[in-house]
């Protein structure tokens, strides 16, 4: 409760911002996208989302928490990514509770048309977790993310038991996978097989895929020689501020 008023007032107080991970073509070292991740300035102490987004979910909050950082991305998005010259997607995170509330597809309507972002150049990236949890409530609210045009990524992909068939099914346009694989490859060769398949799968459903979590450069040689061009990772960049983000995509065109 303590957690929940404190999170109540840091909306209020504009204590909850947004950085952007970039993420590489790492054949042509080109941009081709970012994702933006909610962050929380307590007292002058960054709290990770992975401390009050369950919080956060728990209380409703997630509701009113994911609005504010979608909107900031469409907007900032606009900004800095998509011009005359250059056009690449943000990527949004979204949890179950807000996939399923039924403001969620009139916020993301009202977020394109006040930012003036175009619908291909947002992504929204859910959880495989989440789409196996409450499948045709997911099926449903991804059906309409794609009448608008967004693109649908399905995030931490190859740790939630994913039906094949029900995933072949569904609107999707990129599978990521988890950084799980990507850290454990060279210690368990198993993990090699489990990347090496999510990478088959995804040119067989025609999907784009990304890695995520890649570290070093031995990941990076190893995912490129498994046809994977596209990461995200501290090899590339840890996720920064707007400002930082505009100086990376400058060095980047
Ligand atoms: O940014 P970081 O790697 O610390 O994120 C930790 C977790 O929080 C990740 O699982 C990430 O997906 C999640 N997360 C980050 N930003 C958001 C957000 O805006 N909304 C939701 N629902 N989850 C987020
Ligand atoms: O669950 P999700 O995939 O959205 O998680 C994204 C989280 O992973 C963010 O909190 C981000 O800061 C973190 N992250 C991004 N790249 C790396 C990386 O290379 N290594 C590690 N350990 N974490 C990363
Ligand atoms: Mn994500
Ligand atoms: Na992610």
């Amino acid at each position: 409760l303590q957690q929940e008023q404190a999170l109540k007032s840091a909306l209020q107080n504009q204590e909850i911002y947004v950085e952007y991970q970039p993420k590489v073509d790492f054949s042509s070292d080109e941009l081709v996208g970012v994702e933006a991740l909610v962050r929380w300035r307590r007292n002058g102490q960054v709290v990770s989302p992975a401390q009050f987004i369950p919080v956060a979910e728990d209380s409703g909050q997630i509701v009113e928490i994911g609005r504010h950082v979608l909107r900031t991305a469409c907007r900032d998005a606009c900004e800095v990514l998509v011009g005359p010259l250059f056009s690449v997607p943000v990527a949004v995170n979204v949890s179950i509770r807000q996939l399923t509330d039924p403001g969620f597809i009139g916020d993301l309507k009202a977020a394109l048309a006040e930012s003036g972002l175009p619908g291909h150049a947002l992504e929204i990236e859910v959880t495989e977790s989440v789409l196996m949890q409450n499948m045709e409530a997911a099926a449903e609210v991804l059906g309409k993310i794609k009448a608008l045009g967004v693109r649908i990524a399905i995030d931490d992909f190859g740790t939630g038991y994913s039906s094949l068939a029900y995933l072949a099914s569904l609107p999707v346009d990129v599978l990521k996978i988890d950084k799980f694989f990507v850290d454990a490859y060279a210690t368990h060769p198993k993990n090699m097989a489990v990347i090496t398949a999510i990478i088959d799968l995804a040119q067989h459903l025609r999907l784009d895929v990304i890695a995520e979590g890649v570290e070093t450069r031995s990941q990076a040689d190893f995912l490129l020689a498994h046809g994977c061009r596209c990461m995200q990772g501290f090899y590339f960049s840890r996720p920064l501020s707007l400002a930082a983000l505009q100086e990376y995509a400058k060095r980047m065109q």
